[in-house]
């Protein structure tokens, strides 16, 4: 299983916002987690914590390029976080190899074609909605049922699109659109999302069903989903830490 070490290079991001919303320190931690042995590294310059508001697309570019641009000269192997087909683009010219958007193709109409055309590995997350009121629309029937069938028809869009299928990444979107107990459903079914047949992402790390009253506190259970997620076929897990993740799959 590979880890896809976070590199948020924003404000107000839930868990590690703030720490390096600067150039030097976002390079800095993506060093540091190319020495720890990081597979990918995620970099996102919009959060999309519950509530957020969103950031403008020159922001966002601002926030994002350099960082990219530095980080592909020692080799590292990146994805852009984005839901904009220009950042998504733009990362790809500064050196990013995979574009991770979390709405899979639903917030920009032009992402799915953007992405069939770079011909580079496109993760399509479930999403419900943007992150302002996504907690109002974490209503399901049967929510491994009812997240498999919106994912499916994210997978059929892509394809569509042109995406070659070799290319497409799946991830339930833990926490987007979904409360505590959904979230754990998703977890105890992960072996349903496997078997859609495309390597599956999972982001659980520090988020809110974990429990505990600060993302630090959320470290250790994060560290436990990853063990548990180990042997169940995921093709990676999305990270604050790289190495306490590292060392749980090499035990
Ligand atoms: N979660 C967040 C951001 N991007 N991307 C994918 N593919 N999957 C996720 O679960 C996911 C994501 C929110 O967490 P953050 O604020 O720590 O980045």
């Amino acid at each position: 299983m590979l880890i896809m070490g976070i590199l948020n290079v924003t404000p107000d991001s839930f868990a590690d916002g703030g720490r390096h919303n600067d150039f030097d320190a976002a390079v800095a931690r993506g060093l540091e987690m190319i020495a720890e042995g990081v597979d990918i590294i995620d970099i996102g310059g919009e959060s999309t914590r519950p509530g957020a508001d969103r950031v403008s697309e020159a922001e966002e570019i601002q926030r994002t390029i350099p960082v990219i641009t530095e980080l592909a000269k020692h080799g590292a192997r990146i994805s852009i976080d984005t839901m904009r087909a220009s950042t998504a683009e733009a990362a790809i010219k500064a050196g990013a190899a995979i574009i991770n958007d979390v709405s899979g193709g639903l917030a920009d109409s032009q992402m799915l074609r953007t992405a069939a055309r770079l011909q580079l590995p496109y993760i399509a997350m479930h999403w419900r909605g943007q992150s302002k009121d996504m907690n109002s629309k974490a209503i399901y029937n049967d929510v491994v049922v009812d997240v498999i069938s919106e994912l499916q028809e994210r997978v059929d869009a892509a394809l569509d699109a042109g995406i070659n299928p070799s290319n497409l990444i799946i991830d339930p979107g833990l926490g987007f659109a979904k409360d505590a107990q959904h979230n754990w459903e998703i977890i105890d079914s992960i072996d349903k999302f496997v078997a859609m047949g495309y390597p599956v992402l999972v982001g659980g790390s520090r988020k809110r069903f974990l429990g505990g009253d600060s993302p630090d506190e959320r470290e250790q259970a994060s560290i436990e989903l990853t063990k548990r997620l180990a042997t169940t076929g995921v093709w990676a897990v999305r990270v604050h830490s790289v190495k306490p993740h590292s060392e749980v799959l090499t035990k």
